[in-house]
């Protein structure tokens, strides 16, 4: 019931928010930042726990995630882009656990445009970056760069594209069976990938074929933004005949409308609906009218740019 008044709600805010006009930066602006409020409001959290290591959904903005990475073992906690720190620090005491490091993915408004009133709240925060854009930067990371949350290892992975200093973070506990966890930012959503700002096609399959892609199919995959379902009907569009898509889309639905967060997924399962993870199909060359993987991503995402999403 609190689910329909607030999306009719949202949808009319949302005109106003699409009125002024604005992408990188909108919750300036009063209408949108009352819609961002709503949003946030109604997005349920929620919690992966595995024996070793919790993450915490932590919905943001209208369609952004935090993410609270819990170590089991000595109860320390990292944070992914803390956009909107009063909640990560209410997360934190409900937790009860002692946050020491912020995980930036891109140095984006939406992302790290939290993290100069984060390191004001708590003191002596280690703030890992890939570019020096990021705000209150203070652990500049590279590709392969690794460092510990607790006992948790995390490994750095470049993938710039959509910013030229994106960064994902992998996380494994050493010598569990447990799947890892992989914090994808705005490189790799459920369903699709991130617009090229700052990149190449090329750039783009490197990162999604060759560096995520070669990950445990297992491991989980949080990204930066709630757009399983557009992307799943871009999806379909590219696959008409592709019944991972469909179940996934029917199932997206129906979790969404509950208010509940439709990630994370798993690399495996992005191999079976993600357009822009099967560029080497050939059935997604052919609707690309291209025959290589590259060119097919280029031409992919171009269309996605433009791509009117169907109300069904
Ligand atoms: N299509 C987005 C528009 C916002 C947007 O451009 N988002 C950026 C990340 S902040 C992006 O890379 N989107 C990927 C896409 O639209 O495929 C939406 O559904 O609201
Ligand atoms: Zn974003």
């Amino acid at each position: 019931m609190m689910f329909g008044c607030s999306r009719r709600l949202w949808c009319a805010l949302s005109f106003l928010g699409a009125a002024a006009g604005c992408r990188v930066g909108f919750a300036h602006i009063g209408t949108s930042s009352i819609k961002n409020q709503l949003e946030s409001d109604f997005r349920k959290t929620k919690l992966i726990v595995q024996r070793n290591m919790k993450v915490e959904l932590l919905p943001a903005l209208t369609d952004n995630y935090m993410y609270l990475l819990i170590d089991e073992e000595t109860k320390e906690a990292a944070i992914v882009d803390p956009v909107q720190p009063q909640k990560v620090v209410e997360a934190v005491k409900k937790h009860g656990v002692n946050l020491t490091s912020v995980l930036t993915t891109h140095h984006h408004w939406d992302h790290a445009g939290g993290n100069e009133k984060l390191v004001k709240m708590v003191s002596g925060l280690k703030v890992y970056g890939g570019d020096s854009r990021v705000g209150a930067l203070n652990q500049k990371v590279s590709h392969l760069t690794t460092f510990q949350v607790g006992s948790l290892h995390v490994k750095c992975l470049f993938t710039p594209c959509h910013t030229s200093g994106h960064i994902c973070y992998y996380v494994t506990k050493p010598n569990s069976s447990e799947p890892p966890a992989v914090f994808t930012g705005d490189t790799l959503f459920v369903a699709g990938c991130g617009k090229f700002f700052e990149g190449t096609a090329e750039e783009m399959y490197q990162a999604l074929i060759e560096i995520l892609g070669r990950l445990p199919p297992e491991t989980r995959v949080y990204c930066g933004h709630e757009y399983t379902i557009n992307n799943l009907k871009f999806a379909r569009h590219v696959e008409p005949k592709n019944e991972a898509i469909k179940q996934k889309l029917a199932w997206a639905k129906e979790t969404y409308n509950n208010g509940e967060p439709t990630i994370p997924s798993t690399l495996a399962e992005e191999f079976t609906f993600n357009p822009f993870m099967r560029v080497r199909e050939k059935s997604v060359q052919q609707h690309a009218g291209e025959d290589d993987p590259i060119s097919t991503m280029a031409a992919i995402r171009k269309e996605k740019d433009n791509f009117k999403v169907p109300k069904d």
